[in-house]
């Protein structure tokens, strides 16, 4: 088993929000979330824009190892419906991740079964989300990006597709210089 040998460190570049020390960049347009936001056809005529940019630190996949990045959501909204990341299940439902906040003003959407919670998120504040809840972060703020650190089991994998098969029983749409939950049916 291949695991982590030596000490090392990262760092959050002020004002380019992005982890140095990092070893990936993905970046998520509209384009790849033509099937998440509510409106499909405005989705298609803003198919570049970028939504949120992840750099991530990798280390082996294994027990024991903890992943790290910082998330960039770009200000913006999809028809009203505001900039998000995709969302995700972890594959192993026993890991649990922390979200802290850099800058910004966000919501964090939970949702266990039919269970739901939006708690906000902001500079310095932290956000528990235990195992088994579907996970997605939301930039509230219609001038400012919103940032944030994670960290969570190198084992956690991914699931996409859970946010399909359990949908987050809310949308958060713009509503004049804020923002309003909308139930989904
Ligand atoms: C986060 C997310 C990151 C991007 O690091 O992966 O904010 O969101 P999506 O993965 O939903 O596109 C995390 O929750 N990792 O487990
Ligand atoms: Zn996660």
């Amino acid at each position: 088993m291949i695991m982590t040998e030596k000490p090392f460190i990262t760092r959050i570049v002020p004002e380019e929000f992005r982890l140095d020390g990092a070893d990936s960049l993905s970046i998520t347009t509209v384009k790849d979330m033509a099937s998440i936001f509510l409106s499909k056809s405005i989705a298609a005529t803003m198919q570049d824009r970028i939504v949120y940019r992840v750099t991530k630190r990798n280390v082996p996949l294994e027990s024991g190892e903890l992943l790290q990045c910082i998330t960039e959501i770009l200000p913006g909204d999809c028809d009203g419906e505001l900039f998000m990341t995709k969302g995700h299940g972890h594959s192993n439902s026993a890991c649990a991740e922390i979200y802290l906040g850099i800058s910004g003003r966000g919501l964090v959407l939970l949702q266990r079964g039919n269970e739901f919670q939006a708690i906000e998120l902001e500079k310095y504040k932290s956000v528990y989300i235990p195992g088994g809840w579907n996970h997605r972060t939301v930039n509230v703020s219609s001038e400012d990006p919103l940032v944030f650190y994670s960290i969570w089991p190198a084992q956690s994998g991914y699931d996409y597709d859970a946010i399909f098969r359990n949908p987050f029983s809310k949308r958060v749409f713009r509503d004049g210089s804020s923002y309003k939950l909308v139930g989904v049916q």
